[in-house]
């Protein structure tokens, strides 16, 4: 379920920086005239979002290596973690993670084959496949960018991060609702040029 709301709220976001989030909101959306403003829903969807506690796809499966439950990774949950993962990786257990078994893992255990870390991370050396020593260095690297100060141990709060929208984002205090037209356009409108 959390990894279904994640993809919805990364579409969501990334949705919003490409297209309604370009300028400053004009008048309100439903104020505003043919083609302008922002569709109704995207600007309730990111008050929504602003505050909220976020959390990348590689922390949930850090997050999965926590064996006694206490809520925090050492390093000695971190490799025994990275050992099992090294083994749903490796699906026909040859030795070896191809760029089709990375990619199935990832669409499994990061909930999408898209999600970072990308395969470029993983194949450090760019032989097109990886090696248990290259999942182990990349799963130590997600450990020690998640561990911000540094004591060695991963806790949820480490794991987390806090949405600051910008006011702008959030439509704001509103600039004037001049400006360029943008969207897909009312009648004879136009589309931006390219
Ligand atoms: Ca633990
Ligand atoms: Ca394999
Ligand atoms: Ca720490």
């Amino acid at each position: 379920m959390s990894h279904v709301r994640r993809a919805a709220f990364l579409t969501v976001f990334s949705a919003c920086l490409l297209t309604a989030c370009a300028g400053p909101g004009g008048p309100g959306p439903r104020g505003g005239g043919p083609g302008g403003g922002q569709p109704p829903g995207a600007r309730g969807a990111l008050a929504e979002l602003d505050g909220a506690y976020i959390a990348q796809p590689i922390a949930l499966v850090l997050a999965g290596y926590d064996a006694d439950h206490d809520g925090s990774l050492t390093r000695a949950e971190l490799s025994e973690g990275a050992a099992s993962e090294w083994v749903r990786m490796d699906r026909n257990a040859d030795s070896t993670v191809s760029l089709i078994e990375l990619s199935a893992w990832a669409d499994t255990y990061l909930g999408s084959a898209t999600a970072r870390p990308s395969q470029l991370s993983f194949d450090r050396d760019g032989s097109g496949s990886i090696s248990s020593r290259e999942v182990m260095t990349q799963l130590e690297a997600e450990f020690a960018t998640a561990d911000k100060n540094g004591d060695g141990v991963v806790t949820r709060g480490e794991l987390i991060r806090q949405l600051n929208l910008p006011s702008q984002q959030m439509g704001g205090r509103g600039g004037p609702g001049g400006g360029r037209p943008r969207g897909n356009g009312g009648p004879g409108g136009g589309q931006a040029p390219r």
